[in-house]
């Protein structure tokens, strides 16, 4: 292997002899373990530590790097303390994640670090959010983010670079090609030849190199990083590699030819680093000696430690808590009795507005939403007052979009993502899901982003411009659901959510923006999440809903006055107030759930189950739901209206009148 030690100091080149011989021997004592079965599973990265350790060794200490399943070097070259890394193998307590997560499926802000979901495409997008808030700041930084072969085929790879080309954001892609991805090659991974023919398809630079070559790789990355804060852009570095043992090992690596572990063998990083060091009488072989020994006594008193600890123990308050952020919301009353008559779509206009002149650091993400202002229209003037920076066209990437919103909590900032219609959101599913919600949960990491969803159906606009789908969501812990009626509780309840630093899905209704108003303060204001709000008195009927049923459940009221009804609108699916729920179910006995949502997997399914361990005794009938029909939506308007639950809605009242 060729060796080049530039302008190098003896001591530099002798820190990354340090820094690639650490995880190597971190490596083979978890061999060792695993086959005593005192660790589950372990990716082994031997024969690719010259990437890690190269690249993290070249940047700045305060650059984020967000490793994969073979990157151990990373968290070495970071200095990670050991025995907390063991522990976190282990699924101890004192490790990063509180036992609630494995291996390296960790982040740690302290040693900028933000480590990977399973999904492995996801955090390509989360490095890009960390360089936009970076470049928002005029700070001069780059960050790092790994990629494997395998995971380069992910349509999350794609959005990621795109964005990332497309906004210059400074983004190192390191793309490690071992050749392999699991079992399978690269030759049913793709067709094309080499990643670096990808660098001038999204228009970033692209640079291919021995990524077994420490120097090599170390050189490459610190001359294209400095390059990067200077000029941002992002660059592609494909380094070529090879992995020496199974994907994990209990894989094995039958599928594997000898001869490439036989050719590789050959190109080992570590051997043929020390060797170099050793010819150029850089290092005395008694001075490799001292090294590892050194490094063996810090490998075992980590584990001591690490081993001495016990495993956790559950608290069920804690595990619970810890899906959120900490937060107590103080509702904020309007500074004054202004108020001005607004459409539902002014209103959340206005809040998003506000919104933006309280918190400098909020950025707002859509498709169209700058000089278009939106396709409904709800940032328009936006750019002009507030500029290009924080009102930021996407490209069709909302996956990408969604995780720069978790990269961007990562630095501080508030994001707010627009879904041009809600049913887009399915694109970006896994990112609201898996890394939004379960971030704080995993690693205290809190994503501070609020989803704005134009939903619901009644525009003729079929089956993907019309789905509810907070369903969808409400299964999925560590989210928060608000869901206004009204444009007073539009604006209040918007602002709320932009002020909690969780993940908020907020689900507007296509249908009211333009025909509903009301007289609504000027001023900002908040409304407390988690609270349900009655909007009619009434003795017969309980009608738990929100959104578009809230008016449904009105007009059925007006059109059958012999009736009393109380309306309960929930305003907030995710807390639900139960309290609400039960205080109405007592107070009349009988209950309907509406949504607009299909009636299987609904809220109401659940709500109702609450109802029935809870509240039983209150109850003079069954607990009825009224939904829309277990069909896509339909696009012609009688097919639609009989989708939806509206007619329904008066059956059941008379049904469950007469029970
Ligand atoms: C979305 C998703 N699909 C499948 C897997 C299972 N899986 C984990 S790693 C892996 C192979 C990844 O290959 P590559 O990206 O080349 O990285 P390498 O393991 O070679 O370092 C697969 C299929 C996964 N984790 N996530």
């Amino acid at each position: 292997m060729n060796y080049n030690r530039k302008e190098y100091s003896e001591d530099e080149l002798i820190a990354l002899y340090k820094g690639i011989l650490k995880p190597r021997m971190i490596e083979e004592r978890m061999l060792v373990l695993l086959r005593q079965g005192k660790v589950s599973k372990w990716f082994s990265g031997i024969g690719q530590e010259a990437i890690s350790v190269g690249s993290a060794m070249a940047l700045e200490q305060d650059e984020y790097i967000l490793p994969l399943h073979r990157n151990l070097g990373v968290f070495t070259s970071r200095n990670v303390p050991l025995d907390r890394l063991f522990a976190q193998f282990q699924g101890k307590k004192t490790g990063f994640t509180k036992g609630r997560d494995r291996s390296f499926h960790f982040g740690s802000n302290e040693h900028h670090i933000v480590g990977m979901i399973s999904h492995l495409g996801p955090q390509l997008a989360v490095a890009d959010g960390i360089a936009l808030a970076d470049l928002l700041d005029k700070k001069e930084k780059v960050t790092l983010v790994y990629s494997g072969d395998g995971g380069a085929s992910e349509g999350d790879f794609h959005e990621a670079l795109n964005v990332a080309a497309v906004w210059g954001l400074p983004v190192i892609f390191m793309i490690e090609n071992n050749g392999y991805g699991l079992s399978t090659p690269s030759n049913e991974q793709f067709k094309f030849k080499q990643f670096i023919d990808k660098g001038p398809a999204y228009g970033m630079d692209a640079l291919q190199i021995d990524g077994n070559n420490l120097l090599e790789v170390y050189h490459t990355v610190k001359q294209t990083a400095a390059s990067m804060r200077k000029n941002p852009r992002p660059v592609l570095i494909e380094a070529m590699t090879f992995r020496m043992r199974g994907h994990e090992e209990a894989s094995g690596t039958k599928y594997v030819p000898q001869e490439l572990f036989e050719k590789w063998a050959k190109k080992d990083p570590v051997e043929n680093y020390e060797k170099y060091l050793l010819d150029e009488l850089i290092l005395t072989p008694k001075a490799v000696e001292t090294i590892r020994e050194e490094l063996k006594a810090e490998i075992e008193e980590g584990l001591q430690t690490a081993f001495a600890t016990p495993m956790p123990v559950a608290n069920r308050q804690e595990e619970i808590a810890d899906m959120y952020k900490p937060y107590v919301q103080q509702p904020v009353a309007p500074a004054s009795s202004a108020k001005t008559e607004k459409r539902f779509v002014d209103a959340i206009s206005d809040g998003l507005r506000q919104s933006m002149e309280r918190y400098p650091e909020l950025v707002l993400m859509g498709q169209d939403i700058a000089e278009y202002g939106g396709v409904f229209k709800i940032t328009e003037g936006f750019v002009d007052k507030f500029g290009k920076e924080r009102v930021r066209n996407t490209p069709l990437c909302e996956s990408a979009i969604l995780g720069i919103g978790l990269g961007m909590s990562v630095k501080g900032k508030k994001s707010m993502v627009e879904m041009q219609f809600a049913d887009f959101v399915s694109v970006g599913f896994n990112q609201i899901v898996n890394n939004l919600a379960k971030s704080h949960y995993r690693w205290g990491q809190h994503a501070d982003v609020v989803v704005r969803m134009p939903t619901g159906a009644g525009t003729a606009a079929g089956p993907f411009h019309s789905q509810s789908n907070e369903a969808w969501f409400f299964h999925t812990p560590g989210l928060k659901i608000v869901y206004p009626s009204s444009p007073y509780d539009a604006k209040g309840l918007l602002n709320a959510a932009i002020e909690d630093p969780n993940p908020v899905m907020y689900f507007e209704h296509k249908l009211l923006y333009r025909s509903i108003s009301q007289e609504i303060p000027d001023d900002y204001y908040t409304i407390e999440i988690g609270k349900a709000k009655t909007v009619a008195e009434g003795d017969d009927i309980s009608i738990i809903t929100y959104g578009m049923g809230v008016h449904w459940a009105k007009q059925l009221q007006q059109e059958m006055p012999e009736i009393s009804l109380e309306i309960l609108d929930l305003r907030s699916l995710l807390p639900w107030d139960k309290e609400a729920v039960r205080n109405t179910v007592a107070k009349t006995g009988r209950v309907i759930i509406l949504h607009e949502d299909t009636l299987t997997g609904g809220i109401g399914g659940e709500i109702a189950a609450w109802i029935g361990e809870n509240c039983f005794e209150h109850l003079d009938g069954p607990v009825a739901r009224v939904a829309s029909l277990d069909t896509a939506i339909p696009f012609a308007p009688p097919l639609e209206a009989e989708f939806l639950p509206k007619q329904r809605l008066r059956e059941k009242v008379e049904a469950i009148l007469a029970y």
